[in-house]
């Protein structure tokens, strides 16, 4: 191999039934050449009311039509509860772990069963129907986990909304989907701190109003027994309605290709996109790929760190490992609290074997101290898994080295909220790894490199991350605008998904992603279109433009830049910049405040009045020596103020 950094395969990582490098070469190899005969195979992992004749039938050209096993009819709560009650009816589905070190829950299946029935049957009684979108605005807490499985027992599409997100957006994602149903909590808990739930809420519903779209049930989950206001009529308490209803709620069969969730998601331009996935192809890829990334084996508790909110939460919380009949737990609070050995006390208590979290969260914890990590045992890990952004190989190292003992593989996996699930990720038992990179593609995933005059890149170079074949798992349309969904991701690199990820591959055939070429932000693993924080900007009274670009953020991975210029009269000063930080808080949610604010006289400009982006990102990042070309600005001299003024002077 060329690069110095290898770590090979350990002999004990490979366990009977792993995967190994043979097998998953011949695997990939046959899912490209002969994707029916594969997907056919393990479509079967699947319970099908009705099974498909037909596996394959999408294409990335012209109207990009996606369909997988098209015939075929199932149910995602059906394959990822009934289905095991035979065998594993008293064995935990999901272990919950509160905010409070000392609360914590077990669900058994049979109990998952019970629970998701009874909400299902709310559901129905509340009037929603099979292809009703329904939005879930809620903490980490196991009835987050019965909404959304009620929703697919009953063929209703869910829009989970981060708990973490404002009114503001709230309402927008509310209006986007017309959901007249909303599910919350009255708080959530997230170390120490109330989060107002139900206050956002109702604030939601008042901004959707106005938009002429009308909010008919809010069924709260009551959490943390915190004072709420109340609609009669509309406002119901989940838990005595769930209480109430019948434990018994047949599984609606679905279409392999009727929609199961909307996930709002950003992009470089406009209003978040509500990215639609269905049923069949989708529970197969996240179940496929969670029982062979993370080398899951029966009896094995597995911890994926994520929140619900995000695609992550969706795929690798709950319907990839329920779908294997694992034990999945979920974790209502933050890595620091009480203190910044909190994930490690987890997986001691819990005995946890498989733990997958964010390079954001690893070196925030890096930064804090080996005697966090150490205070622990840590003997039942067995994998470590990071998503979200890419991981530097010094977390990596970290990571492999004083978490896991260097006992343990990282397993980096790449993908996106439209991808479904995984992409780009190594197999335990079969892929040597380096440090930074992602490694090979998942069964059935064509990556191809282009650039950006649209050549194809052969063998070692950089790129462009496109994929070249549809695989099971991906989105299908943008919810309500397919043109846009063609637009996004397929006009670029024509007959091509393409990712808005810079990548490079090396001789190996190994990927390394380089992070987005587009206008979009990943901010402590969180996903943020620089549009979406300018516009919020510029709807503050005293601001006449703004221009948002990422830095290099220690822990963030990327921290929030915003050039602003203030209308005739303003001065900009502290208060200022405090006053902008709140105003997008409120306006997008907390993780899209600011961090740097540089108020600007004018942005360098071309003189199409198109704003040079590329001048403003190396100006963040402190990085002078190659501005490239200014000559095509409207007036170059913008740049020496920006220079003299910037915020990141060390
Ligand atoms: C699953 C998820 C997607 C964007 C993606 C890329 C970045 C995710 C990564 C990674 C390097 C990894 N990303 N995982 N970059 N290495 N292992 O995070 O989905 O929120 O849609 O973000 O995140 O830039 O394009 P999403």
């Amino acid at each position: 191999m060329s690069d110095t950094h290898i770590y090979r395969v350990q002999p004990d990582w490979k366990r009977e039934a792993s995967i190994d490098n043979e097998t998953y070469l011949s695997w990939y190899e046959r899912s490209i050449s002969d994707p029916d005969g594969f997907w056919g195979e393990h479509g079967k992992r699947l319970d099908w009311f009705k099974p498909y004749t037909k596996v394959k039938n999408a294409s990335f050209e012209g109207d990009v039509s996606i369909k997988w096993f098209e015939d075929g009819e199932l149910n995602v709560s059906y394959n990822c509860i009934d289905r095991h009650l035979e065998k594993r009816g008293n064995q935990v589905a999901i272990i919950w772990e509160g905010d409070d070190p000392s609360s914590h829950r077990k669900i058994t299946y049979r109990e998952l069963h019970e629970q998701v029935s009874r909400y299902a049957n709310v559901l129905k009684a509340q009037g929603a129907k099979k292809g009703d979108r329904i939005t879930i605005y809620m903490p980490m807490i196991v009835e987050t986990a019965y909404a959304m499985l009620a929703c697919t027992r009953i063929g209703a599409v869910h829009s989970v909304v981060f708990g973490g997100f404002s009114p503001d957006a709230l309402a927008g994602r509310i209006v986007d989907c017309q959901s007249e149903i909303i599910i919350t909590a009255d708080e959530g808990l997230r170390g120490g701190r109330k989060v107002p739930l139900k206050v956002n809420t109702d604030k939601a519903i008042d901004i959707a109003a106005r938009q002429s779209m009308s909010v008919r049930k809010v069924l709260v989950v009551r959490h943390t027994g915190g004072a709420v206001d109340w609609v009669p009529g509309r406002d119901l308490w989940l838990n005595d309605e769930a209480k109430a209803a019948s434990p018994d709620c047949p599984a609606e069969p679905m279409n392999a290709e009727d929609p199961l969730f909307i996930l709002y998601t950003s992009g470089s331009t406009g209003k978040p996109k509500g990215v639609l996935h269905t049923t069949g192809g989708y529970l197969v890829h996240v179940s496929l790929s969670h029982q062979h990334i993370f080398d899951y084996h029966d009896g094995d508790i597995y911890w994926c760190t994520a929140d619900v909110g995000w695609v992550t939460g969706h795929s690798y919380i709950l319907y990839g490992p329920l779908a294997n009949g694992a034990t999945t737990l979920m974790f209502e609070g933050v890595p620091n609290y009480p203190d910044n050995s909190r994930f490690w006390q987890v997986v001691d208590k819990h005995k946890v074997n498989i733990f997958y979290t964010a390079p954001t969260a690893i070196r925030a914890l890096m930064g804090a101290g080996d005697e966090w990590v150490k205070k622990s045992k840590r003997t039942s890990l067995r994998i470590l898994g990071s998503v979200g952004e890419p991981i530097n190989p010094e977390a990596w190292e970290w990571y492999y080295n004083v978490v896991g003992e260097g006992r343990c593989p990282v397993i980096d996996t790449w993908w996106q909220t439209e991808n479904g699930g995984i992409l780009i990720a190594p197999m335990p038992g079969a892929t040597d790894l380096k440090p930074g990179s992602a490694t090979r593609p998942f069964f059935g995933v064509v990556p191809k490199l282009i650039d950006n005059d649209g050549n194809v890149i052969e063998g070692e170079g950089s790129g462009n991350l496109c994929i070249a074949q549809p695989w099971p798992g991906m989105m299908r349309t943008v919810h309500g605008d397919h043109a846009r969904f063609i637009e996004t991701y397929f006009s670029q690199y024509p007959g091509n998904y393409f990712t808005g990820d810079g990548c490079r591959r090396d001789a190996d055939g190994y990927y390394w992603i380089t992070g987005r070429v587009d206008d979009v932000l990943n901010v402590s693993g969180h996903r943020m279109g620089t549009a979406e924080i300018e516009s919020a900007l510029v709807a503050h009274e005293k601001v006449s433009e703004a221009a948002v670009v990422g830095y290099p953020h220690d822990v963030k991975g990327q921290g929030i830049y915003c050039y602003v210029t203030l209308n005739e009269g303003e001065t900009g000063d502290d208060a200022l910049r405090k006053e902008l930080v709140a105003h997008v808080r409120k306006e997008i949610g907390p993780i899209a405040a600011p961090d740097k604010i540089q108020f600007a006289p004018a942005l360098p400009k071309t003189r199409s009045a198109k704003i040079m982006r590329r001048i403003l990102r190396k100006i963040a990042e402190d990085d002078f020596s190659s501005l490239g070309d200014t000559s095509t600005l409207a007036d170059p001299s913008v740049v020496d103020d920006l220079i003299a003024n910037r915020q990141n002077r060390h």
